[in-house]
C-alpha cells in the first residue's frame, strides 16, 4: 500500500455544486442513483481532460453524462475508481450502482446494524455508497431521496430539512431531505429503521425554533432524557461562549448498536454509538452519564468546528478535532467540576498520548503522511490537538481568544481550511506572534521541562531556571524549542500565593497564578521581593502538554497536596508523591512506606470540607500503565506487586478512616447526578477499594451489601468489580446474578464482560477465552470486542503482559480473525503491541514475534498493515 503525503496536496480538478441522491433501500441490495453537477475548478491545474472518481465495493450499472449513457469504452472501472476519459468543463454526471449493506461488516459506508440501515462516511466511507470526489475540500449541496419498505423501515432520515414524504404506488415509502449547506461527502448520512423518538424544542438566541429528536429502538425510549438535556445545554453554551447558533430547522441524533467509534457529526443527523446516548441510573454509571454529556456536546459543536468550517485535507484533521475536543472539555468543565474535569483530561493525555509519543506510532498533531487515514484518529490529533488550542487560548487570554474565534468563524464559514488558517486568525485578532508556536503542529514528541528553583535570602529573590528539550521520535531526530505557557504560583509557608514581580518589572502582578512564556531551550526568571523561601506550584492547570521535572522533597509534595489552591496541582502533587513511593517499592519490595505518607493520606481523608470528587482523585493511585511509562524498562510484575502492596497497606493502616468515609458518603437516597453526589459515590467506592484490597471482612460485607442493594449502576458495578477481584465465591455468585438481571441490555452486558477481562486474577485469560465462546459474544459488534478483547489487552497490564507471551498470542490471533471483518477495529486493537520496545528483552522478543506473525499474513487490510509495519520501524 502507498502512503499519501501532505506535501502532495493539490486542489481538486473538479468541483461539485449539487448532489441529488436517490436510494432504493434494501438490506441485501440497495440501489443508489446519483446526479452530480460538476464543473472544472478554476484554481486547479488542468489534467488530462478526464475525471477520476473514488468508488469501492460498488457494482456499477450505468453511467451517463448530461443524460447521455456512456458506452464502456468511454470509462474505466477499477476496484477503487471510476475514470471517465473525456468530460466537458461543466456537466451532470449520473451513475447507478448497487451495494449490499448486510454484507458490510467493516461498518463503513452503508451497513446494517441490528434491523436498521445506517451510514458511516468519515473519513472515506462515502465512496462505498456511490462514485464521488470523496475528499473534504469538495463541498456540495445534497438532496437525498430515500425509498424503502414502509413496514420494515418506517423512519427514513438524511441530512438537512425534511422536504417531502409520500407513499408510492407499490406501497413503498418515499422521503426527501434537502440540506442547504454545502458539505463534504464525509458528513453525509442516512438512517432507515423502525425507530421511536423523543422530541423537544430549542429556541435559538435569534428566536428560531429548532425541533430536536433522538431516535432509538422503541425499548430504549426511557434512556434518552440525559442525552436530550445535554444537547440543549450544549446548544445554549455554544451560543453564549462562542456566539454559534444552530442553523437547520431540525437536529437529529440516532443511536445505533454497531459502530466503530463514539459518534459522528453528520450535518443535522448525528449518528451515535448507543453507548453515548442511552442512560438510566440503573443501567449507566456516573462516568457513562458524563461521557454522554461530553460526546453529545462534541458532535453538536462540530456543526461549526468541522461542518460549516471543515478540513482542506485529512492532514488537517486536528483543525476540527483538536478544537472541538477543547470546546467539549470546556463545556464539561462548566457543567460540572472544573478541576476534576481537567484531572480526567490530563490523566487521559498522560496515559495515552504521552505513550503514543513514546512509541513507533508517534506523529505530529498535523501528520505528514499516512497509508490509511482511519489510523490517524489518534489521541495525538484529538487530545494533544486540544492542548494546542488550549495553549493558544492561554497565551491570548479570554477576550482576545474570543475575538480570534469570532474572526475564524467569520472568515472561513463555508470553507475547507487548514490549521495554518486557524493560527492566522489567532494572530490577526490578537496581535500575538505565533510563529514559533506553529512548531507544535509539525513537531512530534512530548517536551520535557526541567525546572530548578534557587532562593537567595540576601537579595530576597527566587530564581527559576527552565530548560526544555523534546526527545527524538521516529523520522524526527532533531527537535527545536517550543513556545509554551508555563502557569505558576509561589506559595508561602501557609500556602498563600505570593504577589509576583519579575526582576525589571515596575510593579508586582496581583497574587495568584502567573503565566510565563517559554521560547528558549533555557530561560531564567528572577522573582524579586520574596521574603522567605517559597514552594513553587508549577504547570498549574497543566498549562502545557509536557513532562515536568522539579526536584521536590516529599515534604514539599505533601505541602502542595494539602495547600495548593489549584485543584489540579494538588492532585498532581499527590500523584507525584505516590508515583515516587510506588517506584521505590518496585525497586525494593521491602522498602518501608513512610509514616508521613499515611499521615498525608489520613489528613486528606479527614477533610470533610473539600470537593469529594477531587478528593477521590487525589486518593487514587497512579495506574500501572502510567507507572510503567515512568520507568526505563517497564517492570510489569514489579509494578503490579507494588501497587497491590500499597493499596493493601493503606487499607490496613487507615481502615477506620476508610470505613468512616464510606459511611459518610453512602447516600441511600434517590439517585442524583450532581457533581456533589457523583463525587460522594466516587469517594466511597475508592474507600471500599482500599478496604477490599486489604482483605477487610467488614469492607467485604459492605461491598456485598452494596452490590445487593444498589439501585444505581455506579455502585453496582464498583461492588461487582471489587467482588470479582477480591471476593472469591462471592464474586462468581455476583457475576451470575448480574448476568441474569441484565441479559437483555447489551450495554450493561458489555460491563459484565469488561469486569472479567480486567481482573488481575491469574485465571483471567482462560476466562476471557471462555467468554469468547459465550453466545452473547460477537466479533461483529465493536462494543463487545472492545469490552472483552480491548479491555483485556489495554486495561489489564499484568495479565496481558504475562511472561509466557500468552496474552500477546491471544491478541494477534484475535486481530487476524477480525481483520477480514472489520479492519478499522482490528488495527486499533493491534496498537496494544506497538509499545513492545518499552519492555524487557524476553517480552520484547515475544511481542515482536507476534507483530511479525501478523505482518506475514496474506491479504492484510491497509489499516492493519500500517500499524503492524510501523510498530517494527
Ligand atoms: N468525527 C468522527 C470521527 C470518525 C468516526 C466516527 C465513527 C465511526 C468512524 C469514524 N471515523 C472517524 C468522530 C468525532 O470525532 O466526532
Ligand atoms: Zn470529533
Amino acid at each position: 500500500p502507498h502512503p499519501v503525503h501532505l506535501k502532495d496536496y493539490r486542489p481538486p480538478e473538479f468541483l461539485i455544486d449539487t448532489v441529488d441522491l436517490r436510494f432504493e433501500l434494501d438490506a441485501d441490495r440497495t440501489r443508489v442513483e446519483a446526479h452530480l453537477a460538476l464543473r472544472r475548478n478554476p484554481v486547479a491545474t488542468r489534467g488530462d481532460g478526464g475525471l477520476r472518481l473514488d468508488g469501492e465495493q460498488l457494482e456499477l450499472e450505468a453511467v451517463a453524462i448530461d443524460d447521455r449513457p456512456l458506452p464502456p469504452a468511454e470509462y474505466r472501472v477499477t476496484p477503487e475508481s471510476l475514470t471517465i476519459h473525456r468530460v466537458p468543463d461543466r456537466f451532470t454526471l449520473t451513475t447507478r450502482v448497487t451495494i449490499s449493506p448486510s454484507q458490510n461488516t467493516a461498518l463503513e459506508g452503508l451497513y446494517q446494524s441490528g434491523d436498521m440501515l445506517c451510514t458511516q462516511c468519515e473519513a472515506e466511507g462515502f465512496r462505498r455508497i456511490t462514485y464521488f470526489l470523496d475528499r473534504p475540500d469538495v463541498m456540495a449541496r445534497f438532496t437525498t431521496t430515500l425509498i424503502a419498505d414502509a413496514e420494515r423501515y418506517p423512519v427514513l432520515l438524511a441530512n438537512g430539512n425534511p422536504a417531502a414524504r409520500r407513499t408510492l404506488d407499490d406501497g413503498r415509502q418515499l422521503t426527501r431531505w434537502v440540506d442547504p449547506f454545502p458539505k463534504p461527502s464525509y458528513l453525509f448520512a442516512l438512517i432507515a429503521g423502525d425507530l421511536s423518538a423523543i422530541e423537544d424544542r430549542f429556541t435559538t438566541a435569534s428566536g428560531r425554533e429548532v425541533v430536536l429528536r433522538i431516535y432509538v429502538e422503541p425499548h430504549n425510549l426511557d434512556k434518552c432524557d440525559h442525552a436530550m438535556r445535554s444537547l440543549k445545554q450544549a446548544m445554549r453554551w455554544d451560543e453564549e461562549r462562542y456566539g454559534r447558533e444552530y442553523d437547520l430547522d431540525i437536529f437529529m441524533i440516532v443511536a445505533v448498536s454497531h459502530f466503530n467509534m463514539g459518534a459522528m457529526e453528520n450535518k443535522g443527523l448525528n449518528v451515535f454509538n448507543d453507548k453515548y446516548v442511552l442512560a438510566r441510573s440503573d443501567t449507566a454509571t456516573d462516568q457513562d452519564f458524563q461521557g454522554i454529556e461530553g460526546v453529545i456536546a462534541h458532535e453538536y459543536f462540530h456543526n461549526w468546528t468541522g461542518n460549516r468550517i471543515t478540513c482542506r485535507d485529512w492532514f488537517q484533521l486536528s483543525l476540527k478535532e483538536g478544537f472541538t475536543v477543547y470546546r467539549d472539555q470546556e463545556f464539561s468543565a462548566d457543567m460540572g467540576s472544573r478541576g476534576v474535569k481537567r484531572i480526567a483530561d490530563v490523566r487521559l493525555l498522560r496515559a495515552h498520548q504521552f505513550a503514543e509519543d513514546a512509541s513507533p506510532m508517534a506523529h505530529p498533531v498535523r501528520p505528514e503522511s499516512y497509508i490509511e487515514i482511519n489510523n490517524f484518529y489518534t489521541t495525538t490529533v484529538y487530545e494533544k490537538g486540544a492542548e494546542l488550542v488550549r495553549m493558544q487560548a492561554t497565551l491570548l487570554g479570554p477576550e482576545r481568544f474570543r475575538r480570534a474565534t469570532d474572526l475564524y468563524f467569520e472568515r472561513h464559514d463555508g470553507q475547507a481550511v487548514t490549521t495554518e488558517d486557524f493560527v492566522r486568525c489567532m494572530e490577526a485578532a490578537s496581535g500575538c506572534d505565533l510563529g514559533q508556536f506553529r512548531r507544535w503542529y509539525s513537531q512530534a514528541g512530548t517536551p520535557v521541562l526541567e525546572v530548578e528553583g534557587d532562593y537567595d535570602a540576601a537579595s530576597a529573590t527566587y530564581r527559576l531556571r527552565v530548560r526544555q528539550h523534546t526527545p527524538a521520535t521516529p523520522g524526527q531526530p532533531e527537535k527545536a524549542p517550543l513556545h509554551l505557557p508555563l502557569a505558576l504560583a509561589l506559595l508561602d509557608a501557609e500556602g498563600r500565593e505570593l504577589a509576583l514581580r519579575l526582576d525589571g518589572e515596575a510593579a508586582a502582578a496581583p497574587a495568584g497564578t502567573r503565566v510565563l512564556e517559554l521560547r528558549e531551550a533555557e530561560q531564567c526568571f528572577t522573582f524579586v521581593d520574596i521574603a522567605e523561601p517559597p514552594v513553587p506550584s508549577l504547570l498549574r492547570g497543566f498549562s502545557a502538554p509536557v513532562r515536568l521535572r522539579f526536584d521536590y522533597s516529599d515534604a514539599e509534595l505533601m505541602f502542595l497536596m494539602a495547600h495548593d489552591g489549584d485543584g489540579f496541582s494538588r492532585w498532581d502533587a499527590a500523584q507525584t508523591l505516590m508515583q515516587r513511593l510506588l517506584l521505590r517499592l518496585v525497586e525494593d519490595p521491602a522498602a518501608v512506606i513512610p509514616e508521613s505518607f499515611f499521615a498525608a493520606f489520613a489528613q486528606a481523608l479527614d477533610d470533610r470540607t473539600g470537593d469529594p470528587a477531587l478528593l477521590a482523585e487525589v486518593l487514587t493511585l497512579p495506574a500501572e500503565s502510567y507507572l510503567g511509562d515512568q520507568m526505563a524498562v517497564v517492570d510489569v510484575d514489579g509494578i503490579h506487586r507494588a501497587r497491590c502492596a500499597l493499596e493493601q497497606a493503606i487499607g490496613v493502616r487507615l481502615r477506620d478512616r476508610l470505613l468512616a468515609v464510606y459511611a459518610a458518603h453512602d447516600d441511600a437516597g434517590a439517585y442524583r447526578l450532581t457533581p456533589e453526589a457523583i463525587g460522594a459515590r466516587a469517594l466511597k467506592n475508592r474507600a471500599l477499594g482500599y478496604l477490599l484490597a486489604a482483605g477487610d471482612a467488614e469492607g467485604l460485607a459492605r461491598c456485598i451489601a452494596q452490590f445487593e442493594a444498589a439501585r444505581n449502576m455506579t455502585d453496582c458495578i464498583s461492588a461487582l468489580r471489587l467482588l470479582v477481584d477480591h471476593g472469591g465465591e462471592a464474586g462468581l455468585e455476583a457475576l451470575s446474578r448480574f448476568h441474569t438481571r441484565w441479559s437483555g441490555e447489551p450495554l450493561v452486558l458489555d460491563k459484565w464482560f469488561s469486569v472479567q477481562a480486567t481482573s488481575p486474577r491469574p485465571d483471567t485469560l482462560a476466562r476471557v477465552e471462555r467468554l469468547m465462546r459465550n453466545p452473547d459474544f460477537s466479533l461483529r459488534n465493536p462494543n463487545r470486542v472492545r469490552s472483552l478483547i480491548g479491555a483485556f489487552c489495554n486495561a489489564n497490564p499484568v495479565r496481558f503482559h504475562a511472561a509466557d507471551g500468552s496474552g500477546y498470542r491471544f491478541l494477534a490471533d484475535r486481530v487476524l480473525e477480525l481483520d477480514p471483518l472489520n479492519p478499522q477495529v482490528a488495527a486499533r486493537l493491534m496498537r496494544a503491541l506497538v509499545h513492545w520496545r518499552r519492555f524487557d528483552a524476553a517480552r520484547q522478543a515475544l511481542m515482536r514475534a507476534e507483530i511479525e506473525r501478523v505482518l506475514a499474513t496474506e491479504a492484510l487490510s491497509r489499516d492493519l498493515y500500517e500499524v503492524a509495519s510501523r510498530a517494527l520501524e
